[in-house]
């Protein structure tokens, strides 16, 4: 029913889905015929929801490479996630994996579904790797081998600081932005663009995944995943677990706005890095999951839910990004709104409201002297479902009921 009350809710939401169930029926439809590319290809779709598409669209040269480092480096994160590995097994493997992609020989059971089965084939990676151009394999190797590092430093130490907090997620998803980067330009579609903005634009949305799976992290079997950097959460509870308790809502509310408040600060640098792109791909490459981002703090934000279960962003808007995503305006645009939404639930009593609200503010006030707000239409901001929409609901269900009519009728005679 989720997706068909939503519908019902948003009516505009269906023309961007029956295109996003198309996109990804094509996407389908471009697996190469080589067994090692082809089962490359059926991976990045089944281990990464968001990421696939994005990449789908991207330039042959470098669809292959950009997807060759998202699998090689979801292996390596699949070694770091699983919590049943033993630390004295994990560390070397996480220190070693970047010279183990040259070896089409090496395996490493671990993982469950289709992230055992990577792992499990993962010399069909390591083939279609050794097919990519020296560069884009020494770009890889190299961010491969910096975030193997940074990750076994984290298996043995705790997220205390905020710096430890910027610190892992620079290793875990800065270092995706840096060898990003590196890929564009070794493509020779881009300028190298500094290093710093590459970072922001992986700690943006590190941030926003780990603000979103705090109950998912928390809960996890057969130990707890903690991001939260205790600098933060020890100013609202005792233990970071005690955020999921009912008892402590109003102090888990306010640790879990402090935490988006914290992120915000990152939506500068990447309206720099983005507005800095030339090629039109890679442009909705870099900018589509931002967007996501931020819709998906300003949808944790002042949030109980993000305690009690996953929160995430309709169906029906995800394909309203992906569609509506391609120009600096959109950016601009959509995170004006976004902002607008997280803005309008800001209650003054939040001990971080008054940071909040200058941090959204700059936002907003970036997105108006962009000067491009004004030329469209928010997709976002709805005040009710607005008719034409609607009037192109009712004439479908009107051409559903005629048509079926008909076919029976046929059938009939
Ligand atoms: C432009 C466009 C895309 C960008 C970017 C700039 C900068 C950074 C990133 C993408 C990476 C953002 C990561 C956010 C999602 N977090 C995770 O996936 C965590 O794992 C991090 C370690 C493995 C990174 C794998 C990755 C992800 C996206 C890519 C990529 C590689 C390569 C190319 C393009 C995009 C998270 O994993 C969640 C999970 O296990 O599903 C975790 O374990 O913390
Ligand atoms: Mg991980």
């Amino acid at each position: 029913m989720g997706t068909l009350g939503a519908v019902f809710r948003h009516p505009d939401d269906i023309y961007p889905l029956l295109k996003l169930k198309r996109a990804v029926k094509n996407a389908a439809k471009q697996i190469p015929p080589e067994p090692h590319w082809a089962f490359c290809y059926t991976m990045l779709h089944k281990v990464s929801r968001s990421f696939a598409l994005v990449i789908q669209q991207l330039d042959t040269d470098l669809r292959n490479a950009v997807c060759i480092f998202y699998l090689v480096l979801r292996a390596l994160d699949t070694v770091e996630d699983d919590t049943s590995i033993p630390t004295e097994v994990k560390v070397p493997i996480l220190l070693a994996f970047h010279s183990h992609v040259y070896d089409r020989d090496w395996h490493f059971a671990c993982g469950t579904k289709d992230y055992k089965v990577l792992m499990d084939q993962f010399h069909l990676v390591s083939t279609a790797f050794l097919e990519l151009g020296k560069g884009y394999q020494k770009a890889i190797e190299d961010i491969t081998q910096k975030m193997g590092a940074g990750m076994a430093k984290f298996i043995c130490k705790e997220v205390e600081t905020i710096d430890d907090y910027d610190e892992y997620c620079h290793y875990v998803a800065g270092l995706v932005g840096l060898g990003l980067s590196k890929l564009f330009y070794a493509s020779g579609k881009e300028d190298m663009a500094p290093e710093d903005l590459s970072n922001s634009m992986g700690l943006f949305l590190q941030k926003a995944n780990i603000i979103r799976d705090y109950l998912e992290d928390i809960n996890e079997i057969p130990k707890s995943r903690m991001f939260w950097p205790r600098e933060i959460w020890s100013k609202y509870v005792n233990k970071l677990e005690d955020l999921k308790y009912e008892e402590n809502s109003v102090k888990a509310v306010e640790c879990l706005n402090d935490m988006v408040t914290n992120a915000l600060t990152h939506a500068e640098d990447c309206f720099k890095y983005i507005s800095a792109l030339k090629n039109p791909a890679i442009f909705r490459f870099c900018a589509i999951p931002q967007v996501m981002a931020i819709g998906t703090l300003a949808l944790c934000y002042n949030n109980i839910e993000v305690f009690r279960g996953v929160v995430k962003m309709r169906r029906g808007l995800t394909a309203k990004v992906i569609d509506r995503t391609n120009k600096m305006s959109d950016v601009y645009g959509a995170f004006y709104d976004f902002s607008c939404m997280l803005k309008s639930k800001i209650n003054k009593n939040d001990p971080n409201a008054t940071k909040t609200l200058s941090r959204i503010n700059a936002i907003q006030k970036t997105c108006m002297d962009s000067g491009v707000l004004n030329r469209r239409k928010s997709y976002i901001i709805q005040n009710g479902p607005n008719y034409n929409s609607t009037m192109i609901f009712l004439l479908f269900i009107i051409l559903a009921i005629i048509f079926s009519y008909l076919s029976a009728n046929r059938s009939t005679n």
